[in-house]
């Protein structure tokens, strides 16, 4: 780990991402799960990527919540009660003075539905797989902001009376049209893009890395480990994003 030829590798893989991310003035991110991982929460796919012995793709599908609403809400409400103790940390809070920094030229794609990133100041947000702060009813889909307060076990809609569910993107669905638009034509756009904490498996998201190659962007990954995009990118930065984003963000 601390090999000094390990730190010599990721200082010069930090001078050439900052080679590329200086003189960029369209700069797009994504961001996975890895990026919240120093501030506590587990992500989905790592060593305690399981919950209750169940994996992602059994609690996060629209199937599982017809099947059983009270389990794939009590996965959701432990989540919520987790956020509430849990704080932005450093890789968040370097990706908001990268956006002091280029102003408008700057977008956040982030796959992350935690809100640690409005917590850390940043603000041209779009969460590509929905808020886990917001819920929508499953009947006349009116969407509400609860913050990460306690709800019932069941959550009902005030209008209607039907289940609520959280405003996630499961698997299967659809993801928010607009925003998705708009993040494809800022991954188009932009001169750098940075993939931060995503194991890129999961689509569509994870297809805006060749999206950005294909818009000729120069692509930096930061991850603690090789991910399915490692191959096509420009420079990995093979590190926890809660130092790596700092110090890059340093060094422009
Ligand atoms: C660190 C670190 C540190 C750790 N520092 N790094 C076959 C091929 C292609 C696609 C499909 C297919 N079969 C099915 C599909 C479609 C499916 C899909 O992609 N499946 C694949 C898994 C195969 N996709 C969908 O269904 C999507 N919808 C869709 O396709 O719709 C089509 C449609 C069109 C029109 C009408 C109707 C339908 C929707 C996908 C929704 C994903 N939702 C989830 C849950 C969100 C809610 C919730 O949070 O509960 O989103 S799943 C979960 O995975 C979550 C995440 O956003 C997403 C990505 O995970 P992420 O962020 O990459 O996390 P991990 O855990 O995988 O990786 C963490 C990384 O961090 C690792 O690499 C670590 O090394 C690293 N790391 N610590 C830096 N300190
Ligand atoms: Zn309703």
């Amino acid at each position: 780990m601390h090999h000094p030829v390990d730190a010599n590798a990721l200082n010069e893989a930090l001078d050439q991402a900052a080679e590329l991310l200086r003189p960029a003035r369209k700069v797009a991110v994504l961001t996975g799960a890895g990026i919240s991982a120093e501030s506590g929460l587990a992500t989905f796919r790592g060593s305690n990527g399981l919950w209750e012995g169940h994996r992602i793709e059994e609690v996060a599908t629209p199937e599982a919540f017809r099947r059983d609403p009270v389990l794939v809400w009590r996965f959701y409400h432990l989540r919520r009660a987790n956020l509430a103790t849990v704080q932005p940390n450093p890789g968040h809070h370097a990706l908001a003075a990268l956006e002091q920094r280029l102003g408008a030229g700057f977008t956040l794609v982030t796959q992350n539905v935690d809100g640690l990133h409005q917590a850390a100041g940043s603000k041209n947000i779009l969460e590509v797989h929905g808020a886990i702060r917001r819920v929508k009813c499953s009947g006349c889909l009116r969407v509400t902001d609860r913050g990460v307060a306690a709800l019932p076990e069941m959550p009902r809609c005030a209008e209607c009376d039907a289940l609520e569910r959280p405003d996630v993107v499961w698997f299967g669905e659809a993801l928010p049209e607009a925003i998705w638009e708009q993040a494809v034509k800022a991954v188009l756009s932009c001169e750098c893009f940075l993939v931060v904490g995503t194991s890129a498996v999961v689509y569509p998201a994870a297809g805006l890395i060749d999206l950005a190659r294909t818009g000729g962007s120069a692509v930096i990954e930061v991850n603690v480990e090789r991910s399915a995009a490692s191959a096509q990118v420009d420079v990995l930065l093979l590190g926890p994003s809660g130092t790596v984003l700092p110090e890059l963000v340093k060094r422009l």
